[in-house]
């Protein structure tokens, strides 16, 4: 058959936050992946993949899928049962801890993985039901201190321009392998080729980005912070500072560059094991660019001093003037809020920032440390969380000292999992819930955070869901119900508002929820149950953005006139929801003008605020800081979670699916290998203070001496009968190894040694 002739169904791929447009045709049975390939309609990317999109076929059809709910007997072991009994328990395990202990020991943990995000819109709706006050997710073992420093700064998240910077800088960030921007290799590509841009990576590895550097700062592990407060410290002594952007943007920098003016340039570039000259270029060149974007990623968000890092990476914009500028920093729109979305959101007593029940640390943008959750369950302390819901996450596999972390949700008096697979969490719950696949229900594209246009991609499904599973907005419905808190409450006037179209839905909705408006945090529940069942082709899972797209055109409204979606209010919104409908490729929702970008700064003056005083303390005491140094006992810094080619999180659970790199090789350089007697294919041990572990070595160019390196993703429980393959990195993490502002983990910084295996 020709491409012409065939079906080809157009969706996103799920491996990373890119969500990159595909198109897959299906094989005669309707259910295996015969083809994928980029989908040339997505407005992000443009019809852009690399080579992981391809072997899709390993999530929708491996042998891990779990197609029953299943219940943990006694003896550990599970049994399968059918949904009416698995949400009947559910609710009943649930109900039974809110009523003992209080709804707020009811951990959230999750909610959307690098793919499926409208399951944690609609979770809101059950921790509402419960009551439950505490949540997590992966945003906070690495964006949390980001999200902290911009709240600190400008009271909002910001984005650079990548594709339009005149400079970009790249701090422990390696987008070749990792991607996180749109076309990626691309753009990178054409940065490198263009005479007029610079690239600037800050990573201690040769990694493929690095390679395509026109200044590659390859600083000794753990010293970014020197490097950063360097960098900035020869914009300020030498006069680069954008003074007059400055003057009329900027509150607060006397502090942060009283410690600037005092920094030994040389001194500091040593500590980084970093030639001064190279250090002072870099500099120059972005403080002369006329735009300027940095990303930071998990080089330093997992690493020493992170949040001071991120402070001190903003510096590099907000001192040359590269906020609100074409190819600089921006903040974007949003549909749904992503971290502080849902009910709740955080807890803790009144008053200043909001900690933590146990440790009593600080929660940024409603999410606990991943760190501290197990500390914040093994204690006999009376506010410690006791039970646990689970939701497209895996946290026995990607948080922190993984031992600990089983104990943990061992201890727990109550687990439910919702997941395609049953993974090392499934594998400790009470209950597993089966979700149907993200090619099997309707989903939803949140990850996107473009400018000047912004898009929404509602993807369609094209597969039918697995027999046995269900999409998760069904099972929190049902879950909602089952607990009761929708009775006798009456629906049926809003579903008949419904059927005679969305205009008198719209005011029958905002009639029932005056009247009842503590029944608010539902509405998630509520709009599936009642606007849902009408909308076209099986979207009712959609409703909800009915919601989101409302709020949005009363937020955003001129943003949404500019990507073409006409009106304003009510009809607004009811553009922007008929036009997200009808494209199964994705829409523009809206179209910045630079300018805007101000209004949604949230400082008292409007301005960007360096003034904090907690970092610029901790960037004073840099100068007397103990820097990293090497233990004797553990010679090496272990960084463990490289994005590597064939890597994408615990997506994937079958090793099947790798081309190459099937052991996830630990990487070293020559010299290392050289003195350790280690040769290319050997075997060696790793050990940390919590654990250690056999790997199979590769000498590689990429590394610094002293430094080696693990793959993420790897280390998967098999229950299908595949031998495990690989590291699981946490099983060599320790959770107080962490952050002191964020809590977010060392794990680019684990000390290690190794010994040759004969
Ligand atoms: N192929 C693939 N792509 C992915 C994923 C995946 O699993 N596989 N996962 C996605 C997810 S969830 C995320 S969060 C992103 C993460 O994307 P990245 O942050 O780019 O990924 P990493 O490879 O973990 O880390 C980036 C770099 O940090 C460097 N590094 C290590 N130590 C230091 C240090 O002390 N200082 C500095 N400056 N750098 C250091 C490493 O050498 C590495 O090159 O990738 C996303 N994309
Ligand atoms: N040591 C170390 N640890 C790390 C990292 C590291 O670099 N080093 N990286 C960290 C980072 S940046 C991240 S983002 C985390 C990621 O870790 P997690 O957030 O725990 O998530 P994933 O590994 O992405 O797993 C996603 C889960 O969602 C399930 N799933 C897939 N589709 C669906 C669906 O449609 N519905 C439901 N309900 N479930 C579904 C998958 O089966 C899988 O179990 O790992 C972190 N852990
Ligand atoms: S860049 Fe990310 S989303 Fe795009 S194809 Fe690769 S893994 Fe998938
Ligand atoms: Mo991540």
């Amino acid at each position: 058959m020709s491409d012409e002739t065939t079906e080809w169904h157009p969706s996103a791929c799920i491996l990373c936050e890119c969500n990159c447009g595909i198109e897959v045709r299906l094989a005669a049975d309707g259910r295996r992946f015969e083809r994928v390939r980029g989908d040339k309609a997505h407005p992000a990317s443009k019809g852009y993949t690399c080579e992981k999109a391809l072997r899709l076929d390993h999530y929708q059809n491996g042998p891990h899928r779990l197609d029953t709910p299943m219940r943990r007997r006694p003896d550990g072991t599970y049994e399968p049962v059918d949904w009416d009994t698995a949400i009947a328990g559910v609710a009943e395990g649930l109900a039974k801890v809110r009523d003992t202990h209080g709804g707020e020991t009811i951990f959230y943990y999750g909610g959307g993985g690098q793919g499926n995000h409208l399951s944690g819109a609609y979770s809101g709706a059950t921790r509402a039901a419960l009551g439950s006050k505490y949540r997590s997710n992966a945003l906070a073992q690495e964006k949390t201190g980001e999200m902290w420093v911009n709240r600190q700064l400008l009271g909002a998240d910001t984005k650079g321009d990548y594709e339009n910077a005149e400079v970009t800088v790249w701090v422990g960030k390696n987008p070749y392998q990792s991607h996180s921007i749109p076309h990626a290799r691309n753009t990178l590509k054409e940065i490198a080729r263009d005479p007029a841009k610079s690239m600037v990576v800050i990573d201690p590895r040769t990694t493929e980005t690095a390679e395509l550097a026109d200044f590659h700062l390859a600083l000794r592990p753990g010293t970014d912070a020197w490097c950063l407060a360097a960098l900035a410290a020869v914009m300020v002594q030498e006069g680069l500072c954008n003074r007059t952007w400055m003057d009329e943007h900027v509150t607060g920098s006397e502090g942060i560059e009283g410690v600037l003016q005092d920094v030994d340039i040389d001194a500091y570039a040593a500590i980084c094991d970093l030639d001064a000259d190279l250090v002072r270029r870099a500099a120059r060149r972005i403080a002369g660019a006329s735009s300027v974007a940095v990303y930071e990623d998990l080089g330093t968000q997992m690493g020493l001093n992170s949040t001071l890092c991120s402070y001190l990476d903003r510096l590099l914009w907000v001192l040359t003037g590269n906020f609100a500028n074409h190819g600089g920093h921006y903040v974007p729109t949003s549909l749904v809020n992503l971290a502080g979305g849902g009910s709740g959101g955080s807890g803790g007593s009144g008053g200043g920032e909001k900690v933590t029940p146990v440790a009593g640390v600080r929660i940024i943008n409603g999410l606990v440390p991943c760190n501290v959750i197990a500390e914040e369950i093994l204690t006999d302390h009376p506010d410690r969380y006791r039970a646990m819901i689970v939701e497209s996450s895996n946290p026995a596999h990607s948080l922190a000292d993984s031992v600990r972390m089983r104990q943990a949700l061992d201890a727990l008096e109550f687990v439910v999992v919702i997941d395609v697979a049953m993974t090392e969490t499934a594998l400790l719950a009470d209950y597993v819930l089966p979700a149907s696949s993200q090619f099997e229900k309707y989903e939803a594209t949140f990850f996107n955070f473009e400018f000047p246009a912004n898009y929404f991609h509602l993807r369609r499904p094209f597969i039918e869901p697995l027999p046995g599973t269900l999409p998760e907005p069904e099972i929190h419905s049902r879950i909602v119900e089952a607990l009761g808190v929708l009775d006798g409450v009456d629906l049926t006037p809003l579903a008949e508002a419904a059927e005679h179209g969305r205009g008198e839905f719209g005011s029958a909705f905002l009639g029932f929820m005056g009247e009842h408006p503590d029944l608010a945090a539902l509405t998630p529940v509520i709009l599936y149950r009642t606007l849902g069942p009408t909308l076209p082709e099986g979207a009712a899972t959609a409703a909800l953005l009915w919601g989101a797209t409302n709020m949005a055109a009363m937020k955003i409204g001129p943003s949404m006139n500019r990507a073409g979606h006409v009106g304003e209010g009510l009809e607004l919104g009811e553009a922007l929801f008929s036009a997200i409908l009808a494209n199964p490729s994705g829409v523009v929702f809206s179209v910045d003008e630079p300018e805007e970008n101000w209004s949604r700064v949230r400082t008292i003056d409007g301005r960007i605020n360096l003034d904090n005083q907690l970092m610029v303390e901790m960037a004073a005491g840099l100068t007397t800081a103990e820097t990293p140094g090497s233990d004797p006992d553990y010679p090496f810094v272990l960084s463990a979670g490289e994005r590597r080619s064939f890597t994408a999180n615990t997506i994937f659970r079958s090793p099947e699916w790798r081309k190459r790199d099937r052991d996830g090789a630990l990487r070293i350089s020559e010299a290392d290998a050289h003195t350790l007697g280690l040769a290319d294919g050997d075997r060696a041990r790793v050990i940390t203070e919590r654990g250690n572990a056999e790997v199979l070595v590769e000498i590689s160019p990429m590394m610094r001496q002293g430094h080696i390196s693990l793959p993420n993703g790897y280390g998967i429980t098999q229950t299908a009968g595949e031998a495990q393959v690989g590291v699981a990195p946490n099983e060599l993490t320790s959770s107080e190894h962490r952050d002191p502002i964020a809590g977010t983990p060392y794990h680019k910084h684990v000390p290690a040694r190794l010994e040759p295996v004969s």
